[in-house]
């Protein structure tokens, strides 16, 4: 080895040693140049001190939920104005228009988060290519690409889309896309970046080995977005080309709108830094992080860390006093990400996991741990909302807007979001004065698909009309780019 080499060697294992974690390199000098090349990077690209810090907090000692003194329930912007409420009613027309000039003016970027591991699903690739439609089984990626160019068409001008992806899934996502022509979308539209990773801990607060030339990394958590933003030179991308405005949303959820003129308005007009969407949650204990005032401050509780008796309580008229239901759905001005980011310093709190992580023990043999064994450490991305000036929630409808694919059966999976699709376009349909045959449970009686490049919202089905009887009992209708296909429902 060259002297030089051999001197960072020596400095690197000083400083290992100091922060206490001198153990990575106890297999090195069995390692080729290849394995040993892979772990020098994989370690210079820690931060030690910042990791000493965070097993010190988070790990050796289990950090409790820093939950508020005071924790309300949150005012929201709701859906449509009450009606009478001129002022309001005003402000959403208002609101309206300054989205879509928004859009019209390049100011709006989409941001897709799908760095995460779709573990819960049991799908192998990138989450992104799971098949969700229910006739034409286009992957989620798809739909998003339409609704993005759909909303581009409309405002004669490409919505320009950031995707996030992880070091686990970020060759098989460009892949995708370039196999699929960018679905449609410009590539030069379409901006890739990897987050963040993080080492796995031991309990002790030493970090474990997935190899003997390589430390056990997993995804930072979605609020790593933001440093990725930055980092990647994504940020910088948007600056140059005007984009005030991010469009958040998560990769599981088909019938997101990637794209809401409302949303957007009421975000821009509010001076809000940082927007959500929430839903009235299904029960007490939904799995879905829980908007509140903590201490007079907007933030998220997730639904882990949402003490059980606060989650059940129940107003005067018997409703849950909690049900501000974060469907992870933000918009958030890029001056507010350039400030979180300006000192290179991401000042989130981060969240403990406790996790089964395979590892090498000091003999160098594999261990498939039975029970979990190790801390992951994430940041998630709703925390930089009381960093937020101004920030606001806005209602919407489950039923419009959210039916993830989380789980392989049972609640948020495959055959409930196909049911949500198709229940969707029939109320659609339905608004467009279309009957949709019902069976006996009140179920629409035909498979549907409404791609958004036919239309992208129910007011575009009504803008486009669609043929009073298009629907026939036990048929199968796919509303394609021209309008109507026959379709059959093979894969
Ligand atoms: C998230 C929210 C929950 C609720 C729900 C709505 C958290 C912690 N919880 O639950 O409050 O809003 O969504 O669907 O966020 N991702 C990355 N990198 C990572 C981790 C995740 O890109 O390191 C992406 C992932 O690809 C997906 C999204 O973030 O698009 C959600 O991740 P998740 O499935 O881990 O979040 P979940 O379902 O626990």
């Amino acid at each position: 080895m060259l002297a030089e080499h051999m001197e960072e060697l020596s400095t690197l294992r000083a400083r290992l040693d100091a922060a206490g974690q001198g153990h990575v390199l106890r297999h090195w000098d069995e390692l080729d140049d290849a394995g040993r090349a892979r772990l020098a990077d994989q370690l210079a690209a820690l931060d030690l001190s910042l990791l000493q810090r965070l097993a010190a907090e988070y790990v050796v000692r289990r950090p409790d939920a820093a939950l508020p003194t005071q924790i309300e329930p949150v005012e929201t912007y709701p859906q449509q104005p009450a009606p009478g409420d001129v002022t309001r009613t005003a402000m959403y027309r208002d609101a309206r228009a300054r989205g879509l000039a928004l859009l019209h003016e390049g100011k709006v970027g989409a941001f897709l988060v799908a760095g995460g591991q779709g573990t819960r699903l049991g799908y192998d690739g990138p989450k992104g290519e799971f098949p969700v439609t229910p006739i034409k089984r286009h992957p989620l990626f798809r739909v998003f690409a339409e609704q993005l160019r759909a909303w581009g068409r409309d405002a004669r001008r490409a919505i320009p889309w950031y995707i996030m992806t992880s070091d686990a899934n970020d060759a098989a996502t460009r892949a995708y896309f370039a196999a699929n022509a960018h679905f449609g979308v410009d590539p030069g539209d379409v901006y890739f970046f990897q987050q963040g990773m993080m080492p796995a801990f031991g309990s002790d607060g030493r970090l474990l080995l997935a190899g003997k030339d390589s430390l056990a990394l997993s995804p930072d958590g979605h609020g790593g977005s933001l440093r990725a933003l930055a980092k990647s030179g994504a940020l910088a991308d948007m600056r140059r080309r005007g984009i005030e405005h991010l469009s958040y949303f998560q990769v599981d959820n088909p019938l997101v709108h990637c794209i809401d003129p409302l949303f957007l308005g009421l975000h821009d007009l509010t001076g809000s830094e940082m927007s959500s969407k929430m839903i009235p949650k299904a029960g007490p204990l939904e799995k879905v992080g829980n908007f509140v005032r903590g201490d007079g401050v907007l933030q998220v509780i997730e639904y882990s860390d949402l003490p059980e008796s606060l989650a059940r309580q129940t107003d005067a008229a018997g409703a849950l006093r909690f049900n501000a239901g974060s469907i992870a759905i933000h918009a958030l001005r890029t001056a507010f990400i350039e400030r979180l980011t300006a000192d290179g310093e991401l000042r989130l709190p981060w969240h403990r996991a406790d996790k089964k992580v395979p590892f090498v023990d000091e003999t160098g043999r594999s261990v498939e741990p039975t029970a979990p064994n190790a801390v992951k450490l994430e940041q998630f991305i709703f925390d930089a909302i009381p960093l937020a000036s101004n920030a606001i929630v806005v209602d919407t409808d489950r039923a419009e807007e959210f039916s993830p694919v989380k789980n392989a059966e049972g609640v948020d999976s495959p055959a409930t979001c196909l049911r949500d699709q198709i229940r969707r376009a029939a109320r659609w349909l339905g608004e467009a004065a279309v009957e949709v045959p019902r069976q006996p449970d009140g179920e629409p009686d035909a498979v549907l698909e409404i791609s958004p490049l036919f239309a992208p919202t129910a007011e575009h089905v009504r803008a486009r009309g669609v043929p009073m009887t298009a629907v026939q009992p036990g048929g199968v209708l796919f509303l394609g780019p021209d309008g109507p296909e026959h379709a059959d429902i093979s894969g």
